[in-house]
């Protein structure tokens, strides 16, 4: 961070908005902006946009996390596509033409509160789950990539904490236990130091409690980062046995040429 350029994987999750059930959980009405939208989301697909550095670990998408007191923009592509993601992150991606509409353009279709995109049924790319849901993360910065994060609990500690939160106080945190309940932790890396489970491992290890823990958190991420990226194998997919390192590449090529993802730099 600081200086140089981070070079992010921006990840297609796809809105069900033919899924959506509108319905009143805590003082939130699940789905209702969004399908009041009409014809915007209707008859274009809809993709909440997760940056990643870990494009390997999408086989472990357990649900896709928004910040409850960030705003979102809906921005239509080119192809006529909406993407959703912070409008920080919308002008840097015009900047790289990722719309392509040509270079510094954008088209801004619609706003939403993250409270708005909390509880939606979603398609992610990878995912070993056919549906999972959008839910609210406590820790995710405006500041950086698109403010979307999507949640893989087996290799990130501060995902696998965020799922725990959730599940925990699921009233309180307003999401319905079916939109956490169902979603383990699956097993998509091995590592001789943490096994195959890297991000509840090393929760458990440095006794983190919840996303409270912030300074226990940072160290968590290195921590996993670094035992994933460097000694890490694929225990899934068509790149099973390999090398997180040479995987990785692969893997971000292949979820590039489906069209389920594209390059993304801040
Ligand atoms: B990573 P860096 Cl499996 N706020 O993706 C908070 N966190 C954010 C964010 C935001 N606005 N935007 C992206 N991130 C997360 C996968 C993953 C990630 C795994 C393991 C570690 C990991 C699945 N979540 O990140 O500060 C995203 O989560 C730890 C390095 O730019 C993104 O990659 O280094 C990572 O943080 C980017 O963090």
């Amino acid at each position: 961070e600081g200086v140089g350029v981070q070079e992010y994987t921006g990840i297609k999750i796809r809105i069900k908005v033919d899924a959506i059930q509108p319905q009143q959980v805590g003082p939130y009405e699940v789905g209702k902006a969004l399908l009041a939208l009409g014809d915007v989301v209707q008859s274009k697909p809809v993709f909440l946009i997760a940056a990643t550095l870990r494009p390997e670990t999408m086989y472990g998408q357990t649900s896709c996390f928004v910040g409850t007191t960030l705003t979102y923009g809906l921005y239509e592509t080119a192809k006529g596509e909406i993407y959703v993601c912070s409008e920080r992150a919308a002008r840097n991606m015009a900047w790289q033409d990722v719309f392509g509409l040509g270079k510094g353009q954008m088209k801004q279709v619609a706003t939403l509160k993250g409270t708005e995109l909390v509880g939606l049924p979603l398609s992610a790319p990878l995912s070993c789950y056919d549906t999972v849901y959008s839910l609210p993360m406590e820790n995710v910065l405006a500041t950086k990539g698109t403010a979307v994060v999507t949640s893989v609990p087996s290799d990130s500690p501060d995902d696998h904490i965020t799922m725990q939160d959730l599940r925990k106080k699921s009233a309180y945190y307003n999401v319905l236990p079916e939109w956490v309940n169902d979603f383990a932790a699956t097993p998509i890396i091995d590592t001789p130091e943490y096994g195959n489970l890297v991000g509840p491992k090393v929760c458990e290890i440095l006794k983190i409690q919840s996303q409270k823990d912030k300074a226990l958190l940072a160290e968590a991420k290195e921590r996993a980062y670094k035992a994933g990226f460097y000694n890490g194998t694929m225990v899934v997919g068509d790149h099973k046995g390999l090398p997180v390192q040479e995987a990785k590449p692969l893997i971000r090529q292949e979820l590039i040429d489906a069209g389920h993802a594209f390059v993304y730099c801040e």
